[in-house]
C-alpha cells in the first residue's frame, strides 16, 4: 500500500450527481477500511467557504472573469495547504468535489479565459500536485440542469445559459479524452443504481492497484 493517500476528484456539470455519488464512494471506501475524507472546491476551509459564498452570491454587478478565476485559485491555495496536502501526507484518501478541471471547464470553456493563464496559475498554486484519478460524471446538459434546478433558488453560476454549460461539458469531455489514464468517464444519465455499480467496480480497481503499489 502506498504511504501517501490517493487524491480523487469528482467532476461534471450541474446536477450530474456529484454530491450523491461522493457520499456513496465515501461509504464504499470506509467499509473497505480506507481512511477517507471528503472535501470540496471552492471551499473546504473557513477562508475557502467565505470565497465560495462570495463567488456564488447573486449580485447586480457583473463579476470580472479574471477576478473569478483568481478567487478560485486563492481558495485552492488555502485548501491545498490547510487540508489536502496534510491529509494525503498522512496516508488519507481525499475525495474532492471539483478541482482544477472545473476551472478549465467553467472559467476556460464557459467564460472563455485563456487556458495558458489557467495553466500558469495551476503550476503556481499546485506545484506538481494533480489528482491521481478523476471521475467525470457526464450527462446531457438539459438533464443535469433539470435535476439541479428542481432544488429551488439558483446561485450566480447556476443562472448561466444552456450554451455556457454546453461549453463546460465539452471542455470536460475534451480533457477526459486527452488524459484517459486519469479520467474515468461515467454516463450519469443512467439510473443511479447503474452509476453506482460502475463506481463499485472502480473502487475495487483502485484498491487493488493501491495495494499492489502500481501506478494509478
Ligand atoms: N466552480 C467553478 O466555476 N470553477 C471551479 O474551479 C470550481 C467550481 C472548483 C459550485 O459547485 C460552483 O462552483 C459550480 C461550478 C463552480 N457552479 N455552479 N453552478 P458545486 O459542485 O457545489 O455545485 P453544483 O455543480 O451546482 O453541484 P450540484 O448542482 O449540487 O450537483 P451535483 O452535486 O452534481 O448533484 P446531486 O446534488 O448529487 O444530484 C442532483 C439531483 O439529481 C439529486 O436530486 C439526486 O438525487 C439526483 N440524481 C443524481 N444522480 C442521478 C441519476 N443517475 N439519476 C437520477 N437522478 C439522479
Amino acid at each position: 500500500m502506498s504511504d501517501t493517500g490517493l487524491f480523487i476528484t469528482v467532476e461534471g456539470c450541474e446536477g450530474v450527481g456529484k454530491s450523491t455519488n461522493i457520499s456513496y464512494l465515501e461509504s464504499l471506501l470506509s467499509n473497505q477500511g480506507v481512511d477517507v475524507m471528503v472535501t470540496r472546491e471552492p471551499g473546504g476551509t473557513a477562508l475557502g467557504e467565505d470565497i465560495r459564498n462570495t463567488l456564488l452570491a447573486v449580485r447586480g454587478q457583473r463579476v470580472n472573469p479574471l477576478a473569478e478565476l483568481l478567487l478560485i485559485f486563492a481558495a485552492r491555495a488555502q485548501h491545498l495547504s490547510e487540508v489536502v496536502e496534510p491529509a494525503l501526507a498522512s496516508g488519507r484518501w481525499v475525495l474532492c468535489d471539483r478541482f482544477t478541471d472545473a476551472t478549465y471547464a467553467y472559467q476556460g470553456g464557459g467564460r472563455g479565459l485563456n487556458t495558458e493563464v489557467i495553466a500558469q496559475l495551476e503550476t503556481m498554486v499546485q506545484g506538481e500536485r494533480r489528482p491521481d484519478r478523476t471521475i467525470l460524471l457526464d450527462v446531457d446538459v438539459s438533464v443535469g440542469l433539470t435535476r439541479a434546478r428542481g432544488r429551488g433558488e439558483l446561485d450566480r453560476i447556476e443562472q448561466e445559459t444552456v450554451h455556457f454549460f454546453e461549453r463546460v461539458r465539452e471542455t470536460y469531455r475534451e480533457r477526459a479524452a486527452c488524459e484517459p489514464e486519469r479520467f474515468s468517464v461515467i454516463d450519469a444519465g443512467q439510473p443511479l443504481e447503474q452509476v453506482q455499480e460502475v463506481l463499485m467496480q472502480l473502487v475495487q480497481q483502485l484498491l487493488a492497484q493501491s495495494a499492489a503499489g502500481t501506478a494509478l
